[in-house]
C-alpha cells in the first residue's frame, strides 16, 4: 500500500497515527518506494535529544540530484522542469527542460571540480532569481560540495560574515541583477564584502545585466565561457545518508547568525513527500512559488522538492509591482499556474491597490494556494481567498522554520477544511506540543503555550554550522527532550494549531526574520549612538515594522535628530540590508532594563504599538522611571 498521496481525511488520521506508532516502518516505506537510492540504509532511525543527535537512514548512499534530475529522464526528459520568468516581461521566459537541466547542472558541476571544489568544500551563492541560481545548488550536490545561499539582497558585511563562518572556498555570483525598474551592482558588493574574506580562492561571475564591472585577476572568471567548454557528463558523486547537503544563515535572537546545516536523505525524502501532499501535486501542473531561493522556502519548495518530483517550478526573478500591481496575476494567467505560495506580507501589499489589478486576469487554473512565513491575518485571507481563489482554491497556511527543513503545521488541500489564521494539523510524522512556563507539556483541547516538536522528522537541521553547542542551547535545553521552536500556538476544540508568533526577540518584517541583536549592534556604531532597543510593531503592509529606542551619547545630544535618524539606517542598510531599516527612531534618556541588565522588551513591544494600559508590572525595574519617560515621548 502506498501512502504517499493522501487523499481524504479520514485517510491522513489513518496515515497520521500510523506515522506516529511506528516511525521507523512509516518512513521506512516511503523511502524505499519513492526516491532511488544507490545503498539501502541500515537504521532508519537514530535519536538523542539530548545530546542532540537525530540520523535518518544511516547507512544509505544516495545522490539527491539523481532523484532530482536523472531518474526523471527516461519518461519526463523533455517536461519543463525550471520555468524562468524574467524582470522584465517583454524578455521571453524560459522553458529548461529535464534534459536540459542534466546538462546545465552536469556542466556547471564540472565547471567546480575543474576549481578544485572537491566533496565537502563549502561554496557560498550570491545570485539573483536567474536560472543560474537552482543550477548552481544542483551542481553542489552533483558533486557534494555543501552550498551556502545567501540571499542577494544582503549587504556586503552580511555576506563576508557568513563566508568567513563556514569557511568558503568560492563565491558565485552575477555582474548585478535587476529588480522591477532598478538594476543592482552585485559584483559591487561582493568585491567589498571579499575584502574581509582571505579564504575565498574563486570567484564565478553569471552575466545578466551586462554592466561594466572589476574582473579581479585570478581570481574572478565569467561563467559562461567555462560552461561552454565544459562537459556535459559528471558522474555524481557518492553520498551518505547524513552528509550536509547545505548551510543556510538565519538570524537568531542573540549574536551571529547561525549556520543551520542540512543533512542529504532526510531533508529530499521529507520536502519531495511534504510537496506532493501540501500542494496536491500532480503530472502536468504548473507550480509557482514565488520565495527567492536565498531563504529556506525557496531551496525546499522551488528547487528540492518539486524537482525530486518530477514537478515543473517556476522561477520568478522580479517583483509584485512591476512593472504594475498585476505582475503576478498576469503571471499566473500567462503560464496557467496550478499552485501558487506566496507571503502574507506580498498579499496584503497587493491588496492595497485596485481591485482591478487581479481582477482583470483569468486565474482559473489555480487548484491550491499557500501562505507562509509569517501568521496570515484574517483580512489577507479572506482577500486572497475571494480574488485570487474565487472561493474555490483552498488556502494552505503553511508553518515551518528554516530549521524544520519543511511544512511542519498545514492544512492538506481538499482533504483538511480550512479556518482563516489556523495552520490547522500537524503533517504526517510530525508531534507537536505545548508546554507551559514550568516545563510540562500542556495536554488537551483549548490551550495554549509555547510550540515545541517531541519526536525527530526527516528534514531537521542537524547542527549549527561549528557551533553545536549553540544548537544544543537554542532548540534542546528550553524543554527536557523537546525541540523548541521559539513560537507560541494554540489548540482549538477540534486539535487544530493556530500559530501566535515569536516569544523569542526574532521580528518578522515583510516575512523576513530579523533578529534584534544585528540590528542594534549596527545602530551602535553610530558615533552619537549610546545604546539601542529594536522592537516590533503591527504594521498594515509588512505584517510587523522596526521601532528604534536609541539613547544618545552627551556629544550627540546637539546633533539634529532627523540626520542622525537618516544615519541611523545609513548604517543598518551598510551592515544587514534596506530590511532592516526602522520605520520609527525615538531618542530616549533611557532603555528599561531588569536587574540582570536586560533590556525588558516586553515594556518597549507594548508602548510601541501604543498598548500603555497592560505594561503589567514594571516595579521590578532597576530603573521603572523611564518608562513615564518613554511613554511621553513616544511616537
Ligand atoms: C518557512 C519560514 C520561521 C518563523 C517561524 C514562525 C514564522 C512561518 C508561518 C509562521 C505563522 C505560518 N522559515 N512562520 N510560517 N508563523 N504562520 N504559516 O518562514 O525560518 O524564515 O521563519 O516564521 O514564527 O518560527 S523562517
Amino acid at each position: 500500500m502506498s501512502n504517499y498521496h493522501i487523499k481524504h481525511l479520514e485517510e491522513y488520521y489513518k496515515v497520521y497515527r500510523n506515522s506516529v506508532r511506528e516511525p521507523e516502518v512509516f518512513w521506512e516505506e516511503i523511502a524505499e518506494e519513492h526516491f532511488s537510492w544507490r545503498k539501502r540504509w541500515d537504521k532508519v532511525l537514530s535519536w538523542d535529544f539530548k545530546k542532540p543527535e537525530v540520523k535518518w537512514f544511516e547507512g544509505a548512499k544516495l545522490n539527491i540530484t539523481e532523484n532530482c534530475i536523472d531518474r526523471h529522464l527516461r519518461t519526463k526528459g523533455n517536461k519543463t522542469a525550471i520555468l524562468f520568468e524574467p524582470n522584465n516581461p517583454d524578455e521571453e521566459a524560459q522553458h529548461i527542460t529535464y534534459n536540459s537541466l542534466y546538462e546545465r547542472v552536469n556542466q556547471f558541476a564540472n565547471v567546480l571540480k575543474d576549481h578544485a571544489i572537491k566533496k565537502g568544500d563549502r561554496v557560498c551563492i550570491y545570485l539573483p532569481m536567474i536560472p543560474e541560481l537552482a543550477i548552481s545548488l544542483l551542481a553542489c550536490a552533483r558533486i557534494g560540495a555543501i552550498h551556502s545561499v545567501v540571499f542577494a539582497g544582503f549587504s556586503a558585511t552580511a555576506l563576508s560574515t557568513r563566508i568567513n563562518d563556514s569557511d568558503c572556498k568560492m563565491v558565485i555570483t552575477s555582474d548585478g541583477s535587476y529588480r522591477g525598474k532598478k538594476s543592482i551592482d552585485l559584483k559591487g558588493i561582493v568585491d567589498e564584502g571579499l575584502e574581509d574574506c582571505p579564504g575565498v580562492e574563486t570567484v564565478l561571475v553569471a552575466k545578466r545585466i551586462n554592466s561594466e564591472i572589476d574582473m579581479k585577476e585570478g581570481r574572478d572568471k565569467w561563467l559562461q565561457p567555462l560552461l561552454n567548454t565544459a562537459s556535459k557528463e559528471c558522474e555524481p558523486e557518492i553520498i551518505d545518508a547524513e552528509d550536509p547537503l547545505f548551510i543556510l544563515y538565519t538570524s537568531g535572537s542573540t549574536g551571529q547568525p547561525k549556520g543551520m546545516v542540512h543533512s542529504t536523505a532526510g531533508y529530499m525524502v521529507y520536502t519531495a513527500y511534504t510537496f506532493k501532499n501540501v500542494f496536491n501535486y500532480r503530472t502536468n501542473d504548473v507550480y509557482w512559488c514565488t520565495a527567492d531561493i536565498g531563504w529556506i522556502t525557496g531551496h525546499s519548495y522551488i528547487v528540492y522538492g518539486p524537482l525530486a518530483n518530477g514537478a515543473t517550478t517556476v522561477m520568478f526573478e522580479g517583483v509584485p509591482s512591476y512593472p504594475d500591481f498585476g505582475r503576478f496575476w498576469e503571471i499566473v494567467a500567462k503560464h496557467k499556474i496550478t499552485q501558487f505560495y506566496t507571503a502574507p506580507t506580498a498579499i496584503r501589499a497587493l491588496a492595497k491597490e485596485k481591485l482591478d489589478f487581479v481582477s482583470k486576469y483569468d486565474l482559473s487554473s489555480l487548484k491550491v494556494l499557500g501562505s507562509v512565513g509569517e501568521p496570515i491575518n484574517e483580512e489577507a485571507w479572506h482577500w486572497y481567498n475571494d480574488n485570487v481563489g474565487h472561493g474555490k482554491s483552498p488556502i494552505v497556511d503553511t508553518w515551518w522554520q528554516t530549521e524544520t527543513g519543511g511544512i511542519m503545521i498545514t492544512p492538506l488541500p481538499y482533504v483538511t477544511p480550512t479556518i482563516p489564521t489556523y495552520a490547522t494539523l500537524p503533517f504526517i510524522g510530525i508531534q507537536p506540543a505545548l508546554m507551559d512556563e514550568n516545563g510540562d507539556e500542556i495536554i488537551g483541547k483549548q490551550v495554549d503555550g509555547r510550540l515545541c516538536i517531541k519526536f525527530p522528522w526527516p528534514s531537521m537541521a542537524r547542527t549549527i554550522w561549528g557551533n553545536h553547542q549553540r544548537y544544543k542551547e537554542t532548540y534542546f535545553s528550553a524543554y527536557e527532550n523537546k525541540y523548541f521552536t521559539g513560537d507560541g500556538a494554540l489548540r482549538d476544540a477540534v486539535g487544530y494549531y493556530r500559530i501566535t508568533g515569536r516569544v523569542d526577540d526574532v521580528i518578522i518584517v515583510s516575512g523576513h526574520n530579523l533578529g534584534t541583536a544585528p540590528i542594534e549592534d549596527a545602530i551602535n556604531e553610530h558615533p552619537a549612538v549610546a545604546e539601542s532597543a529594536i522592537v516590533g510593531f503591527p504594521h498594515d503592509i509588512k505584517g510587523n515594522a522596526l521601532y528604534g529606542y536609541v539613547i544618545m551619547k552627551e556629544a550627540g545630544e546637539s546633533r539634529d535628530p532627523d540626520n542622525v535618524r537618516k544615519e541611523i539606517n545609513q548604517i543598518i542598510t551598510e551592515h544587514i540590508g534596506p530590511i532592516a531599516k526602522l520605520d520609527k527612531i525615538q531618542f530616549t534618556s533611557g532603555l528599561p532594563k531588569t536587574r540582570s541588565g536586560k533590556i525588558m522588551r516586553r515594556i518597549l513591544r507594548k508602548i510601541a504599538s501604543n498598548d500603555i494600559l497592560n505594561l503589567g508590572d514594571t516595579s521590578t525595574l532597576l530603573n521603572p522611571e523611564v518608562v513615564e519617560e518613554i511613554i511621553d515621548n513616544s511616537l
